[in-house]
């Protein structure tokens, strides 16, 4: 399936560029200066003026090895910001400093898996956000990550291809923010839980530990340090 090559289409202004990129085929690569209805998961709002980075990509879906596409596009933004120090803390979140200045958002449509991405280049939203929140500015530029994304994007799929998760999984780690033992709080949508950092398993699911030796496992959820 690897390697290739992406078609990069550029947009001035788009509703969402996950939205847009349903319309083309795999490894197309849509590119806007900004987006009027960024999206993140679970119809959350992914604030998107101009100067920040939007991405989405098509890749063919791969059955039950898809949600570990989450990882690959973790490890190659957090490779096309090695300079910045970022951590990737699960599920998909970006954080430089220990604030969140890129979002992932994987979607599936028929046999496609759009994966968005969204960096906060020149400025970072104000007001109540989940989680606090920063910028790159002054230090880069959207061309110069944009094309370092697609770049990381191809190595990191071809290296997937090649060995499997085991080896995107211990580059994943080797930049989490969260190190194994690290208090953690997980909140589902009707339920929180406490414990420490597990690590993730092969499949990608966050592992939280509880006192007494109980192990959680975790396929989606909002993590917090406590
Ligand atoms: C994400 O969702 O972090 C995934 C964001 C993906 C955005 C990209 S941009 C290109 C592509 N096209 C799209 O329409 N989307 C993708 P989630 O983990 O649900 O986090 C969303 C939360 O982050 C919001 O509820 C806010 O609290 C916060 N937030 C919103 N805009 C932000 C921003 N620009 N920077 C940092 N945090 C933000």
């Amino acid at each position: 399936m690897y390697p290739m090559q992406w078609n990069i289409l550029r947009f001035d202004e788009v509703d969402s560029t996950n939205q847009v990129a349903l319309n083309y085929p795999i490894y197309t690569a849509i590119t806007a200066d900004h987006q009027t209805a960024g999206r993140g998961r679970l119809n959350r709002v992914w604030e998107s003026v101009k100067g920040n980075l939007y991405l989405s990509m098509v890749l063919p879906e791969i059955g039950d090895k898809t949600p570990m596409l989450a990882f690959v596009v973790g490890v190659a933004v957090a490779g096309a910001l090695k300079e910045f120090n970022v951590r990737l803390k699960w599920p998909n979140d970006v954080l430089e400093g220990g604030k969140k200045i890129a979002g992932i958002l994987l979607e599936r449509a028929d046999d496609k898996v759009i994966v968005g991405i969204g960096v906060n280049i020149t400025s970072a939203p104000s007001g109540n956000l989940m989680y606090p929140v920063g910028d790159l500015a002054g230090k880069t530029t959207v061309a110069q990550v944009t094309q370092r994304i697609l770049d990381e994007m191809e190595k990191g799929l071809a290296e997937f291809e090649t060995n499997g998760f085991e080896s995107v999984r211990r580059k994943w780690l080797s930049v989490s923010y969260f190190h194994e033992g690290d208090k953690m709080r997980v909140r589902l949508p009707h339920e929180t839980f406490e414990g420490t950092f597990g690590g993730i398993d092969e499949n990608g699911i966050l592992l939280l530990k509880q006192e007494g030796g109980k192990v959680i496992r975790v396929s989606a959820g909002d993590v917090f340090k406590i």
